[in-house]
């Protein structure tokens, strides 16, 4: 009875042993997020990275007189003079075909009496190859992308919609600052704030951000 006991316990320990890996596969396939959801976890959610200078300059790269500060009201803005700009990639492989916004508050320390655009801010950005070297698919630029403010100082809302063309890794998604041809900058700040980059799979789905934007207004 003792053997059988023995023999019995060793066939337990070996059995489990035998299962141990079945019962970690099983785990690790029931744990394991299917790629579906996050694909629709990261639709119309902004994908921007600390959009609101709450966090600094954490998450972008500032490259010339690129600043935070605290721009009106205590709340910190990304402030950029002398062409000085800030950038941010969004790795997006996974969103060919689709539509993203680029949006932003935006507000120029200097308004030109004769409409020059040297001074103002505007968004910009860059779609890049995953396949070719980071070589650029499409340039995001014009539309609704630059600040139309009549008055300094004023906040308006800037977007635009572009759709994603194939083999699309990556947005490069940069805050800049306008100049014409003939008038130099000088040194007036061009601010930022509550940047967004959102997917959409059609573009009028884009409406109902761009509209609660406008209603900061
Ligand atoms: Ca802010």
């Amino acid at each position: 009875m003792w053997a059988f006991n023995k023999v019995y316990s060793n066939c337990s320990k070996v059995l489990f042993l035998l299962l141990m890996p079945l019962i970690i596969i099983q785990c690790t396939i029931f744990k394991e997020i299917p790629k579906e959801s996050l694909f629709e976890q990261k639709l119309g959610k902004n994908l921007i990275r600390n959009p609101n200078a709450d966090q600094g300059t954490k998450y972008w790269n500032a490259f010339g007189e690129a600043t935070i500060e605290n721009c009106f009201q205590e709340n910190p803005c990304f402030v950029i003079r002398n062409k000085g700009y800030f950038s941010q990639d969004i790795f997006i492989p996974e969103f060919t075909g689709l539509y993203a916004l680029l949006i932003g508050r935006v507000a120029s320390e200097r308004i030109n009496k004769d409409g020059a655009i040297t001074g103002l801010p505007y968004l910009y950005g860059y779609m890049l190859n995953k396949e070719q070297g980071n070589l650029i698919n499409a340039y995001l630029q014009g539309q609704n992308l630059l600040g139309s403010a009549k008055r300094e100082n004023e906040w308006v809302t800037v977007w635009g919609i572009f759709k994603i063309p194939p083999s699309t890794g990556t947005i490069r998604f940069f805050l800049n600052q306008s100049e014409k041809k003939g008038i130099p900058q000088n040194g007036s700040a061009a601010y930022f704030d509550n940047l967004g980059l959102y997917i959409f799979k059609k573009e009028d789905e884009a409406n109902s951000i761009v509209d609660s934007y406008y209603k900061s207004d």
